[in-house]
């Protein structure tokens, strides 16, 4: 129908925009194309598609259903999109529709393979049970912003039971996708045992169980030695819920190894969390997480196009960097400008 609207009005050049209820009402019939387009929306920086996102994502919203939400991490070229293939084949197998949101390595610098995910992903992209969206990683590093967390809301909507948010490991990215998916994944490479110390660790903390991948030919023994490793490195490490033993499992997308005993691990932790009310406090507890982010991104885009703030910064960035006036001083005259506004 939009292409019937676009041809009868061949002057006017102005692609075809759907309003909310089209958009809405594309979502829930499970349309792609509406879902993409809504993710889009909710990415959108511009002013004029905030409103339309979050009317778009209110209605979603309330769309409730027991899904499953899960996040997959690790360094650039660890077999994270790989994986996800093998997974989500043993996802789909059991009847359940899937949602890749995967970082894109061709649309960021952070390296890793040279094709795009959607070749790596290849079964699923051509799969009519799963949808892959890949997402630039535009200025969050791993790929993961408080917007993943909305797309999200939005897959599950358009009936998606099992989203799957592909992650690179370098900190920061782990902290914002652990507040808004129930089980990480750790996937580390045989023979990265330096990554137990330091920087990862902080990673181990939060994953929910670690698979050692590519345990496959002759990549196997050393496999071996690093699930060992990383087993002795959970043990130091508290708890992330009482209830769950974190487990180190050897993987191979080439072979399958491992791959479905990871999955019976990921369903059963998550249906349990279920029956213990655990999934629910926690999800309760990512909402009240996206309520004090999307009021900071709010205020942050409302600030910084604000007129008065505008015109004033260049001279204060100009006193503060002559020592003339002090940052805390010029963030007060700034906020003040900002607060006085018509
Ligand atoms: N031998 C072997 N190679 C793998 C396996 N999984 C991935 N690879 C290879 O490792 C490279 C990186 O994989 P990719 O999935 O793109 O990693 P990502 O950057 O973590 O998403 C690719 O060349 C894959 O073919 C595996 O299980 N076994
Ligand atoms: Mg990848």
């Amino acid at each position: 129908m939009p292409e019937s609207i676009e041809m009868s009005m061949p002057e006017k050049r102005k692609p075809y925009e759907p309003g909310v209820d089209e958009i809405v009402a594309g979502i829930l019939e499970g349309n792609r194309r509406m879902l993409s387009r809504a993710i889009t929306l909710v990415e959108s920086t511009k002013p004029e598609h905030e409103s339309k996102a979050h009317e778009v994502l209110d209605r979603c919203l309330a769309v409730k259903k027991e899904t499953i939400r899960i996040g997959i991490t690790g360094s650039p070229g660890a077999g994270k999109s790989t994986f996800i293939e093998s997974l989500g084949k043993e996802i789909i197998a059991e009847g359940l529709r899937l949602a890749v949101l995967a970082v894109d390595p061709s649309s960021s610098r952070s390296g890793g393979s040279i094709l795009g995910d959607k070749a790596r992903m290849e079964t699923l992209a051509a799969h009519p049970a799963a949808f892959i969206r890949p997402t630039a990683s535009s200025g969050h590093l791993g790929g993961t912003s408080p917007k993943t967390h909305e797309a999200i809301v939005l897959c599950e909507a358009a009936g998606f039971d099992v989203v799957i948010v592909e992650t690179v490991g370098v900190g920061q990215s782990e902290i914002t996708v652990d507040s808004m998916v129930d089980f990480i994944l750790l996937l580390m490479l045989p023979g990265s045992g330096d990554e137990l110390q330091g920087i990862k660790r902080g990673i181990m903390e939060i994953a929910d169980a670690i698979a050692v991948t590519k345990s496959d030919g002759t990549q196997e023994p050393l496999a071996l030695v690093s699930k060992a490793d990383s087993e002795a490195a959970l043990r130091m490490l508290p708890p992330k819920h009482r209830f769950h033993e974190r487990r180190v499992f050897l993987t191979s997308s080439v072979t399958g190894k491992g791959i479905g005993d990871v999955w019976k691990e990921i369903r059963d932790t998550v249906a349990s969390m279920r029956r213990q009310n655990i999934l629910q406090a926690r999800r309760k507890e990512q909402l009240k997480k996206l309520l004090y982010s999307s009021l900071e991104s709010m205020l942050r885009t409302r600030f910084f196009s604000n007129r008065a703030v505008h015109a004033m910064l260049p001279d204060i960035e100009q006193k503060v960097l002559s020592d003339s006036l002090s940052p805390f001083s010029g963030a007060k005259a700034l906020l003040e400008a900002f607060q006085n506004r018509t």
